[in-house]
């Protein structure tokens, strides 16, 4: 499927016929720049091209013809098409050195939002610890992006608001830009980075807010689900796990499925046996090359996840994976509603422990048919426990 797809751009009221909606404060100048050179270039060809064929139709062979044999030389016609060319192209690059510089330059208050690109998934993380895998950002506010890459280059792209930036692995990459219109739009990566490359184009992977609507956004986002289990699915979705490991059984993405793996005795990749017990799940999330499955050793590497979790997201993260050797719970994780789970045996127990998954799965704009866990958030089981040291590493305030 396309990830634009025309007649919505064409219904698009703020897209133009050449562009996409002019959503952030670079639009206005890179599209008359864009247009500028575009009809300085028609220009150009028009005037060359009937040039040509005028003179290939007057200069012509012909019974009778006789053409000047005599090298032509003017030199009021050679410097009027250099000089006025020349000063066109210095004007066009001052202009782009303007809007390059302005890119460059971040105002003083910005919203920070940390970004990670790995294949094939995008994070961010935000002031207050909040994850997801959109980025959401208030109206009219300077947004400052720092990105990382956990393996290869990636590039952030989004066209609305003109923006583009490579995320390299091994150093850190900012790029700003203040969003002027509210709603929803694409995100790309524009960078080749492997199989599954095309996954990183998120369609409405950008999504603007009014200041209100962040606000609200942002609190709920930074609330997981306190039941560790849950916890541990809401983890799953936003680390970029869901990108390559399935929730189905036996359905492969690039690694493992997750599925009815606790508690069985695999194979690794070196010959040995290994239980996949909560040991195992700890050491794959922090070392993954330790002990690679058999007919894994090719697979794009997983990166480490060590210094990225804590033990509590780590005890979440194992919960999920221990859950996941339930049948019922796989079902209901692969139809996204938690609710249908066996509760009992996931301790789920108490009435509204069961829909703690979907309390915050729901605030993320459900994609997937794994994501969309309507639940209101009040629903959110009220037992006494700490979130506050479960908060990821929160960038600059
Ligand atoms: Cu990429």
């Amino acid at each position: 499927m396309l990830p634009i797809d025309l007649p919505m751009l064409l219904a698009d009221k703020h897209a133009t016929f050449w562009f996409p909606p002019a959503a952030s404060t670079f639009a206005k100048d890179v599209d008359w720049l864009y247009m500028v050179i575009l009809y300085i270039s028609i220009f150009f060809f028009v005037l060359v091209v009937a040039a040509m064929v005028l003179f290939a139709i007057k200069y012509r062979r012909r019974p009778g013809y006789v053409g000047d044999s005599r090298p032509l030389h003017n030199n009021a016609l050679e410097i009027t098409w250099t000089v006025i060319p020349s000063l066109i192209v210095c004007w066009i690059f001052v202009e782009g050195v303007n809007g390059y510089m302005d890119m460059m330059t971040p105002p003083v208050d910005t919203i920070d939002i940390n970004v990670t690109a790995r294949q094939w998934d995008w994070s961010f993380q935000y002031p207050n610890g909040a994850i997801s895998d959109q980025l959401h950002i208030p109206n009219n506010r300077a947004i400052l992006l720092n990105m990382r890459s956990e393996d290869v280059l990636h590039a952030f792209y989004v066209p609305a608001f003109r923006a583009k930036s490579d995320v390299v692995p091994g150093r850190v990459t900012t790029m700003w830009f203040q969003p002027i219109l509210e709603g929803e739009f694409d995100l790309f990566c524009a960078e080749y980075c492997g199989d599954l490359h095309s996954d990183m184009i998120k369609r409405h992977g950008v999504v603007v807010h009014d200041q209100a609507g962040y606000d609200a956004w942002l609190a709920d986002a930074a609330k997981p689900p306190v039941n560790a289990v849950a916890h541990g699915f809401w983890l799953y979705q936003r680390m970029g796990c869901k990108s390559c490991h399935s929730t189905v059984e036996g359905t492969r993405i690039v690694g493992p499925s997750f599925a009815k793996s606790y508690d069985q005795t695999l194979r690794t990749a070196k010959g040995a046996d290994v239980k996949f017990d909560q040991q195992y799940i700890r050491q794959s999330i922090l070392e993954p090359q330790a002990e690679v499955r058999e007919g894994y050793q090719n697979a794009s590497q997983m990166p480490s996840f060590q210094g990225k979790l804590n033990e509590d997201q780590l005890s979440a993260l194992t919960a999920f994976l221990v859950a996941m050797k339930d049948d019922a719970f796989i079902q209901a994780v692969a139809d996204g509603d938690l609710s249908q789970a066996d509760k009992e045996s996931l301790g789920l127990t108490d009435a509204a422990g069961a829909d703690a998954a979907g309390a915050d799965a729901a605030s993320d704009t459900g994609k997937s048919a794994e994501e969309p866990l309507e639940k209101p958030a009040d629903e959110v089981p009220t037992e006494p426990a700490s979130e506050s040291s479960e908060s990821p590493p929160a960038p600059k305030t």
